[in-house]
């Protein structure tokens, strides 16, 4: 999609500092950090906000696949606890209208 900032990361247009990737989903670290640990998990394919989801294209799936990455990378960094956050929507805080998941953790 052009002019989408996380699919030019995905195009590796941009740098990023990747933590995990896989044929579906990217996983790197947020550029402007909220916590000790802030990772961005995105899906490869453009999907604006959590709103554009489609069970008929399998999007169930695929935020399902997201929240299993969070999960790994989450025990592969031995944090105790985390938060995952959506942002949905310019009045929920949503900046990039390429959906992803926060996760967010003191360690
Ligand atoms: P949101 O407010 O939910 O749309 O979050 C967007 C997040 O994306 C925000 O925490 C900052 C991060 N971000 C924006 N641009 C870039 C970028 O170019 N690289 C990286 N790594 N993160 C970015």
């Amino acid at each position: 999609m052009e002019d989408c900032i996380f699919c030019k990361i995905i195009d590796g247009e941009l740098p990023s500092e990747n933590v995990f990737e896989n044929d579906t989903i990217i996983a790197f670290k947020d550029i402007n950090p909220q916590a000790t640990h802030h990772l961005l998990i995105v899906p490869k394919k453009h999907i604006s906000t959590i709103n554009d989801l489609n069970e008929n294209e399998g999007d169930d799936a695929l935020v399902g696949k997201m929240t299993l990455v969070a999960k790994n990378l989450a025990r592969e960094i031995n944090l105790s606890g985390y938060k995952l956050q959506f942002n949905v929507g310019k009045s929920a805080g949503q900046v990039v209208f390429h959906i992803h998941m926060h996760l967010l953790s003191k360690g």
